[in-house]
C-alpha cells in the first residue's frame, strides 16, 4: 500500500461527508492520504499521539474536520510540526459559526490554517500546495486542475443567454 502523505483526522465520524470531499480532490491529484477519527474531548490523548507521529510517519500536512466547539485542529497542531488544515464543519445550532471561530482564532504560537465552513476539498487543494512543493507529478495535476476550471468558467459565459462582453474584453 502506498504511504499517506495527508493524514485527514475527523472529531467524530458524523464529519464523515466532509472527509469524503477531501478525499475525492485528493484522489483527482493522485496524494495518498488515510483517514481517522480522534476527538480532542473524547479522546484527547489519540490526538496528540496521532500528530507527534506524523511527520516520522511521512505524512506532510494533517486535515482536521470538527464541528461545534472545535478544538481539534489546535491541539494536533499543539502536538507537530506539520501544517494543519482546519475545516470547520456545521454541525450544531450555529451552523458552523462556532468551529470556524474555534479554528481560524488559534492564539499565537500556534497556527492553523482555515477553510471555510465545510471546505473539505479547499483543505485537499491546500494540503496539495504543499505536497506540490516537493512532488512535481502533483504540481502538474494542480496546474491541470486549474486549467480546466478556467475552461468551464469561459465555456459558461455562452450559456447565460444575456448580452455578452467581447473576447477582447479579456485581452
Ligand atoms: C465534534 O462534534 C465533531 O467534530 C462533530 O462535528 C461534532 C458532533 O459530534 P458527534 O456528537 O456527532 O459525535 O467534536
Amino acid at each position: 500500500m502506498t504511504k499517506a502523505k495527508i493524514g485527514i483526522v475527523l472529531g467524530s465520524a458524523s464529519d464523515k461527508a466532509i472527509a469524503k470531499k477531501a478525499g475525492d480532490m485528493l484522489d483527482k491529484l493522485q496524494i495518498p492520504y488515510e483517514v481517522t477519527v480522534a476527538s480532542a474531548h473524547r479522546t484527547p490523548e489519540d490526538a496528540a499521539a496521532y500528530a507527534a507521529n506524523g511527520e516520522k510517519r511521512g505524512l506532510m500536512a494533517i486535515i482536521a474536520v470538527a464541528g461545534l466547539s472545535a478544538a481539534l485542529p489546535g491541539v494536533l497542531a499543539a502536538h507537530t510540526a506539520l501544517p494543519v488544515i482546519g475545516v470547520p464543519v456545521s454541525a450544531g445550532t450555529v451552523g458552523g459559526l462556532d468551529a470556524l471561530y474555534s479554528v481560524a482564532q488559534m492564539p499565537p504560537g500556534v497556527p492553523v490554517a482555515s477553510v471555510g465552513i465545510d471546505g473539505g476539498a479547499n483543505a485537499a487543494l491546500l494540503a496539495a500546495r504543499i505536497v506540490a512543493l516537493l512532488d512535481e507529478n502533483v504540481r502538474q495535476n494542480l496546474e491541470d486542475l486549474r486549467v480546466e476550471q478556467a475552461e468551464k468558467v469561459r465555456k459558461s459565459r455562452s450559456t447565460l443567454e444575456l448580452p455578452e462582453a467581447p473576447e477582447e474584453a479579456f485581452k
